[in-house]
């Protein structure tokens, strides 16, 4: 067994971007001990896309924003919970940092798994900047156990928090199978208007695929890179005309992960969610991530109309 933070000195990675990696793990501790202990209650308070906050997404959010603003070696950061990127040490810092502090709190009153979600970016700021362009990413999964995948040098793995306050090495360079067995179908609310959209639900069905839904990106996305197969499916319908999940704080990131474990990310059009360019902060895409060959038929059938 190896502690991350063996395994990151251990690793070829700047010991610049060891220590970042380093601080948001030490956020999700705190984040971890935040979730469990604090009430779950809304706000009163409204984000920068008008949905409501609950007191833990603004915990949460506090939490990573107080540990990142201590670091010289953050140029600037960017969270899904504020309107406009923070800058720290501008062009004195390295690396740019965007983070969901805690991704899916929808189900934290029904204490369902919640997640926070990070992508590192060499420079300072990220309009301009691709998935592709990320030296780091990860989440951190609030469950049962809290547990990272943590995604760099074209590799993906996983970490579990310990009893002493310390993450190791749970799983060495994660592979998925290129076929899916296990599917995650999201926003159903799309099919009454896109019967494309209930074609790729009975090629699951006629499939015999398992269905493995949490209603959280992040234990969605766990499941397949634990499970070694899977797909991951959030398309575009009239409410959401580009898609409900950010690329920034959420499918940049989620997509390096799982291309690094051998899987793909594209959007609805077959776009490769890595290549799509960020113009803006807060930008939205649909998104069709896992198992390759099965990324690549759905978004066949999707195509087909
Ligand atoms: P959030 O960042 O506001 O929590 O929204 C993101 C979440 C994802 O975790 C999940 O895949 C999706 O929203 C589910 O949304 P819905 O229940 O509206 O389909
Ligand atoms: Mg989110």
């Amino acid at each position: 067994m190896s502690s991350l933070n063996k395994f990151l000195y251990k690793s070829t990675l700047p010991s610049s971007l060891q220590r970042v990696i380093l601080e948001i793990m030490r956020a999700s501790k705190y984040t971890a001990h935040a979730i469990t202990t604090e009430e779950t209650g809304k706000s009163g308070e409204t984000n920068v896309q008008g949905e409501e906050q609950l007191a833990l997404d603004m915990r949460c959010d506090e939490i990573f924003c107080n540990i990142l603003s201590e670091s010289e070696l953050i140029a600037s950061f960017a969270s899904e919970e504020q309107e406009n990127e923070v800058e720290i040490n501008g062009e004195n810092g390295k690396y740019s940092v965007a983070f969901d502090p805690l991704d899916g709190s929808s189900l934290l009153d029904v204490n369902g798994c919640v997640g926070s979600i990070f992508g590192i970016w060499e420079g300072n700021g990220f309009i301009g900047k691709k998935g592709k362009d990320l030296v780091a990413s990860g989440y951190i999964q609030y469950g049962p156990r809290t547990t990272a995948m943590i995604s760099f040098d074209g590799k993906t793995h996983e970490f579990t928090l310990c009893e002493v306050g310390e993450y190791q090495l749970t799983k060495q360079n994660i592979s998925i199978d290129s076929i899916a067995k296990i599917f995650a179908i999201g926003n159903l609310r799309a099919l009454p208007e896109r019967p494309e959209y209930k074609k790729v639900l009975d090629y699951f069905l006629e499939n015999k695929n398992t269905l493995r839904y949490a209603g959280g990106m992040v234990p969605d996305i766990n499941t397949i890179l634990c499970k070694e197969n899977g797909i991951f499916t959030y398309p575009s319908h009239s409410e959401y005309p580009n898609g409900k999940l950010r690329l920034l704080y959420e499918c940049a990131p989620m997509a390096q992960i799982m291309m690094n474990a051998g899987g793909n990310a594209t959007d609805e059009e077959g776009e490769n969610i890595e290549d799509i360019e960020i113009v803006q902060l807060h930008q939205r895409t649909s998104i069709i991530l896992g198992s390759s060959s099965s990324v690549d038929d759905v978004v066949d059938i999707l195509q087909k109309k």
